[in-house]
């Protein structure tokens, strides 16, 4: 199985010694690292390697301008900050790995195969996440694609040009998407339906998307002096910070639904200075939006500060028929999910995709505690395998 010589190779890019976990970010020294780990990979196989204009890398077996739309596998290479090993990585290097289960079986596909590996899908360092799939379909517009700044303040476009990746391109990509026929991307489950259920099944076929969205809370305060600044005078945006926090788990319990602040800015950031200014994240989901909008609106409301969208995703149900075939042709449960994923954004654009998942033992995720046991990775080969012979 070649999947494990791949696996190996990636282990060491970005990973922080102390904690085990990666940092992978779109557009820096380890982002480049992993694309070139991919191209060579895939040029290895005697695959064309083209990117798109929003730097996503797509592998062709076969050519999909003269005998596509073809079938298309893979994921992403970048991960959330101290991230697990698995989340992305595991599509891309399974679906390598499949390519070479199926030619030493001889196989040769009956329309072009595809191996995508999407730009920046965690959003870690500019914002907002499956960057690379949204900017192609048109979901994220290019100006603001552009602008968007990391915590030094680059750009994206500064950050892409210092890649090599030219920024004025970047845009909707009717080319690149007419040459997708069906996408399969297969992603290590996040969450414990797998490990918890019954059957011992370890693949999965995702059923749906939950709404869910990113919000930016700007809290505005006066900074004064820790020591000498009565507490009847003080304009501390950390009150209102905290009245966010508790009213966000409130609401998430209330509304059925899931809420998040992982992020902030805090400044100027001394331990003896009142803030004058607090920036906090939300991260809000549900299986139902109305329920979603109500958690943003109450922590809006404790904030008293209107929280701003960053980004939204609406509700994605996978094409339903080839749900229902990959769950039939595996013999696998079907299961919604909460996480967003890019195979989520090119099924909005109108692309039939579908997912699947690889059994986690810990079912933690955007962690270095995430995992899935090399026998299941292998099953996971498999699985993507026996999905692109049927499919393919
Ligand atoms: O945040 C997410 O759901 C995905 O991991 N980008
Ligand atoms: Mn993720
Ligand atoms: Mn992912
Ligand atoms: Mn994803």
């Amino acid at each position: 199985m070649t999947f494990d010589a791949m696996w190996a190779d990636l282990q060491p890019v970005g990973r922080d010694r102390r904690s085990g976990g990666y940092r992978r970010f779109a557009w820096t020294a380890e982002d480049g690292a992993l694309r070139e780990w991919f191209t060579g990979e895939a040029a290895g196989r005697g695959l064309d390697v083209v990117p798109d204009r929003a730097g996503n890398l797509w592998a062709w077996w076969g050519d999909p301008d003269a005998d596509g739309p073809g079938l298309v596998v893979g994921s992403h290479l970048d991960s959330v900050p101290d991230g697990g090993a698995f989340d992305g990585p595991l599509g891309v290097v399974s679906a390598l790995a499949a390519l070479d289960v199926l030619r030493a079986r001889g196989w040769t596909p009956s329309r072009p195969l595809g191996i995508a590996v999407f730009s920046d899908e965690e959003g870690a360092r500019f914002g907002v996440a499956c960057a690379g799939s949204r900017i192609i379909t048109g979901a994220l517009d290019p100006d603001r694609a552009r602008s968007l700044t990391d915590a030094d303040g680059t750009t994206v476009a500064e950050a892409m040009a210092a890649a090599g990746h030219d920024p004025v391109q970047v845009g909707p990509d009717q080319t690149t998407l007419a040459r997708v026929g069906t996408f399969v991307e297969l992603h290590v489950e996040q969450g414990r339906a797998l490990v918890d259920a019954p059957d011992e099944a370890a693949v999965g076929v995702a059923s749906a998307i939950w709404p869910h969205g990113r919000w930016r809370l700007d809290l505005r305060g006066r900074a004064d002096h820790a020591g000498t600044t009565r507490l009847e005078d003080r304009d501390d945006p950390m009150l209102h910070l905290a009245e966010a926090i508790t009213a966000a788990r409130r609401a998430a319990g209330e509304h059925d639904a899931l809420a998040t602040i992982g992020k902030l800015r805090v400044e100027p950031g001394g331990v003896n200075a009142i803030p004058s200014r607090i920036t906090a994240w939300l991260d809000a989901r549900g299986p139902v939006e109305a329920d979603v909008r109500a958690v943003v609106a109450a922590v809006g409301a404790a904030a008293g500060s209107e929280p701003v969208e960053e980004s939204w995703t609406g509700s994605t149900a996978f094409d339903a028929g080839l749900r229902d075939r990959l769950a039939a042709l595996l013999a696998a449960p079907v299961l919604p999910t909460g996480a967003g994923h890019d195979a989520g954004i090119l099924s909005a654009a109108g692309i039939p995709a579908a997912m699947l998942f690889v059994r986690n033992p810990t079912g933690v995720s955007h962690s270095p505690e995430e995992h899935a046991e090399p026998a299941d990775c292998h099953r996971g080969v498999e699985a993507l395998a026996r999905v692109v012979e049927e499919l393919g």
